[in-house]
């Protein structure tokens, strides 16, 4: 006779054996160089999100939406592994079916990512075999315990059960550890790729001259560091590069496709150009925005070279982790400097914002124009849809002019003499002026920076003779098209935020 393990043991069993399968599929992911079955699954679980929990994410956790994304998926493991495990307790099959189950998940999550083969499934495989062979153990029935003191312990007893309980979570412990170092080793040999510095080869013509001038304030740098530059993408993991045989590929509408090694880019004529990139997510008064100097080949002259047929309609790019977006032919020809940069602020593209290559197309939202880790640029009709467009974001995204106040940066100011000061940009058509209005004041010009580009957003300043009391501030900006930002609001979907920033202050 048998009697199950006791609920509260067989729940940790549940939990021990489902950590172990998850850091055992971590660890041959790792091992064998394919996504992990968590990251896999984090992916699909984005790239099936609705659009509101997408804006819902981004906006309670902004650039930590991932962190937030493993967590949940993290809890939801531990909870149905704790389900399982005592579930198992009673029927064991339903041990070896529900991480089964999960491990077809991961599998079936991993095949499916872009880039990866069968060879993707073994980590959830090999993580379900073992984590549901040691949960059957642990939850093996004990016998019936006869009273007497001679009583030896048998199949099952608490101390042996907590031991290896112990030991599980050990080498759970371990195998996740060396997961990660693994995982950050490769990051790492990267990142140091990264790090070589560019050829000097720059005309000096084509590198920009950024007067003093485009500074009238300081709290906002008028080029943003790489470090402190937004990064926004759907990537859980980092792509892996070789650089030796990483190329991008331009082809489909053309005459004569193309393929550049990254050596080919770097031999190629370069030009540096001032660009204000910024985020369709980006709410009125937002931080997903930052100006660089980006350093690439001119997207048109490979273009011309490869020549574009008369009824390719949309540039349609590919990330090397499949991520994918396009913009109208016409944006690549209509003078704008759109370029394959391979090159940010003086050095090679940092990983994260897209080494070895990128597109940066001025005037258009990164969601349309900006792919990170580039691969592929064909060029094709409107029937294919960039990533975020079946996800309910529109297909062409013009950047919107727009100015935000980002000084005062403190809710309480002291009265006297304080400058109000920010940043304006309507890349691609340039800024015309700035304006502020203080309470129901009139609207007064602001002293703008030095225009450096069109491209690249403007810095601009009021002094203000600051009265105590409650104080509201507003800006407009209007490009040199004449045209002036909306006071209209509209969200960030589908097309980008509208709306004047405004600012509370108190003085004292
Ligand atoms: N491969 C890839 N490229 C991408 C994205 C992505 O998710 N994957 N996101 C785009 C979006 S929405 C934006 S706003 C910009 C952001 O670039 P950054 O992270 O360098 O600031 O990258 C674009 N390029
Ligand atoms: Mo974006």
């Amino acid at each position: 006779m048998t009697t199950p393990v006791p609920r509260r043991f067989a729940a940790l069993a549940g939990l021990v054996a489902g950590g172990l399968a998850v850091t055992i599929g971590m660890l041959v992911a790792a091992i064998t160089e394919v996504v992990s079955p968590i990251d896999a699954v984090g992916s699909e679980v984005i790239d099936r999100s609705p659009r509101w929990l997408k804006e819902f994410a981004i906006r309670e956790f902004g650039t930590d939406d991932k962190l937030a994304l493993r967590i949940g998926i993290i809890s939801i493991l531990a909870i149905a592994a704790v389900g399982v495990g005592i579930a198992a307790a009673r029927r064991r099959w339903v041990g070896v079916a529900g991480i089964g189950l999960f491990g077809l998940v991961g599998a079936l999550a991993a095949v499916h990512r872009p880039g990866e083969g069968a060879g993707a499934a073994l980590p959830s495989i090999l993580g379900a075999v073992v984590g549901s062979a040691v949960l059957v153990r642990m939850t093996r029935p004990r016998p019936i315990e006869t009273p007497g003191p001679s009583q030896a312990p048998l199949g099952w007893d608490r101390r042996r059960f907590l031991t290896t309980t112990g030991l599980v979570a050990v080498g759970a412990t371990v195998a996740g550890g060396v997961a990660r170092a693994i995982e950050g080793r490769r990051v790492d040999s990267i990142r140091r790729a990264t790090r070589v510095p560019l050829p000097d080869t720059l005309e000096p013509t084509e590198s920009p001259d950024i007067p003093p001038g485009a500074e009238v304030f300081d709290e906002t740098p008028f080029v943003t560091p790489n470090d402190d530059f937004y990064r926004i993408d759907t990537a859980l993991s980092f792509p892996s590069v070789d650089i030796d045989s990483w190329s991008v590929e331009i082809n489909g509408k053309v005459d004569t496709p193309l393929r550049l090694t990254y050596a080919d880019l770097l031999a190629l004529p370069q030009v540096e150009r001032v660009v204000t990139l910024c985020c369709v997510s980006n709410e009125v008064g937002g931080e997903y925005i930052g100006n660089a100097v980006w350093r690439g080949v001119m997207l048109r002259d490979l273009l011309e070279q490869a020549g574009v047929q008369a009824d390719a309609e949309q540039v349609y790019s590919t990330s090397l982790d499949g991520w994918t977006c396009g913009f109208p032919v016409a944006a690549a020809f209509d003078g704008r400097d759109a370029m394959i940069a391979i090159g940010m602020n003086g050095e090679a593209l940092p990983l994260e914002h897209g080494y070895p290559a990128r597109l940066v197309v001025p005037g258009l939202y990164g969601y349309v124009s900006a792919t990170k880790w580039l691969s592929k640029i064909e060029l094709t009709t409107w029937d294919k849809e960039g990533y975020w467009v079946p996800r309910g974001w529109s297909a062409l995204g013009p950047i919107k002019t727009q100015s935000r106040i980002d000084v005062p940066y403190t809710s309480k100011v002291a009265a006297g003499k304080q400058a109000i000061a920010g940043v304006a940009w309507a890349q691609f058509r340039g800024i015309e002026k700035v304006e502020v209005r203080i309470d129901e004041g009139e609207w007064q010009l602001a002293t703008l920076g030095a225009d450096v580009s069109d491209d690249a957003w403007r810095q601009w300043l009021l002094e203000w003779d600051a009265t105590p009391g409650l104080h509201l501030l507003r800006v407009r900006a209007t490009d040199k098209s004449g045209e002036t930002q909306t006071e209209e609001t509209a969200p960030v979907a589908p097309d980008g935020a509208t709306g004047y920033h405004m600012v509370r202050v108190k003085v004292e």
